[in-house]
């Protein structure tokens, strides 16, 4: 076995590939894996050849893959641009709000849901759950939390962000790689288009759960919501995308900012009366956004919601708070989280 290791300098996610190939005298099978520790490596490198030639091809043939795995990664993860100034800038801190709540009410909610979008409409929850192989879209009762409609994510792909936009539910999908092997030219060829920088989602027919259409967007999805004419995308980075409902092509781009430095983790989103809410990823606490400004201007700090419900699951997947919804039509504010048995209805003070 041969195995190299080169640094590259960003988290990528866990990207595993494997190559095989055969030319003339040779035999050549190499797992490329990037790693979220930032190593690079070729594993399990083996090699049959019959001439000292051959070994030139091979060590030139496994220098340009690792060169192009480099670039590959450095490209992936390169600094987009943003209409905002950095942190730098940002000399006035803005004055916020710390919001006190009271629960109007609690709903029961499934606890092996792994919420990642939830809104509210016309008297149901919907929901996008996750995890890669389980991930869903539903229709939840509140009442009684039962599901009543539910549709399964491609079972390789991770349910994300779920807004509803003109009669259609839109569910980000984005695609990360588990630790299974990729064996087939065609899901290789597909991983590699998915990492090279799109994504996809996709539209459903609210009352069917049918498909309608994909969108593709560019690195990752995590949060979605909409304000009147604009859908609004999070990525887990400190900044938003505004994105055309119909062509999903970006408009424009926020960075979002916290007392003079940008807030990353932000996940899922809910717009409301002009602001965007936004879950922080693994917080307790939903952030107040300024869409024109991206000045966070107000908190809500929810971790006394956890002694409303039984001790939390921590492994192997973290319950955390994850979704935002609101009934418009009553002005309810509705909270939930990834594997809560609950939904809260809370009351701002
Ligand atoms: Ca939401």
């Amino acid at each position: 076995m041969v195995r190299i290791n080169a640094v590259v300098p960003v988290l990528p996610p866990p990207l595993r590939f494997r190559v095989r190939m055969s030319l003339p005298r040779i035999q050549f099978e190499a797992l490329l894996v990037a790693s979220r520790r930032n190593i690079l490596c070729i594993d399990k490198l083996f090699m049959r050849m019959r001439s000292r030639r051959n070994w030139v091809v091979v060590i030139g043939l496994a220098a340009l893959a690792v060169t192009g795995a480099i670039v590959f990664e450095r490209f992936r993860s390169a600094p987009k641009p943003s209409h905002q100034s950095p942190a730098a800038g940002r000399k006035t801190e803005t004055v916020k709000s710390v919001y006190e709540y009271e629960v109007v009410r609690e709903y029961p909610h499934d606890a092996q849901a792994f919420t990642q979008g939830l809104i509210f409409l016309d008297g149901y929850f919907y929901e996008s759950t996750g995890v890669t192989g389980r991930s869903s879209l539903r229709k939840v009762r509140p009442e009684t939390g039962e599901v009543i409609q539910q549709r399964a994510v491609n079972r390789r792909d991770y349910g994300e962000g779920l807004t509803e936009w003109r009669g259609k539910l839109m569910q980000l999908t984005p695609r990360r790689r588990g630790s299974e092997p990729i064996w087939h030219v065609y899901t290789f060829l597909e991983d590699v288009s998915r990492h090279f920088g799109y994504n996809i989602g996709w539209t459903y027919d609210i009352a069917s759960f049918e498909p309608r259409s994909s969108f593709k967007y560019r690195g990752d999805g995590w949060g979605l919501t909409h304000d009147e004419r604009r859908l609004i995308m999070s990525d887990g980075s400190s900044k938003l995308r505004f994105l055309n409902p119909e062509s999903f092509t970006e408009l424009d781009r926020l960075e979002v900012f916290d007392g003079g430095r940008p807030l990353e983790n932000l996940n899922e989103l809910e717009f409301i009366n002009g602001k965007i809410y936004a879950n922080v990823a693994l917080q307790d606490r939903i952030a107040m956004i300024e869409p024109d400004s991206g000045d966070v201007t107000g908190w809500i700090d929810l971790a006394g919601l956890k002694s409303r419900m039984p001790p939390l699951p921590e492994k192997p997947l973290r319950a955390a708070l994850n979704g935002i919804a609101y009934d418009a039509e009553k002005e309810r504010l509705l909270v939930t989280g990834k594997l809560w048995p609950k939904v809260f209805e809370i009351r701002l003070r």
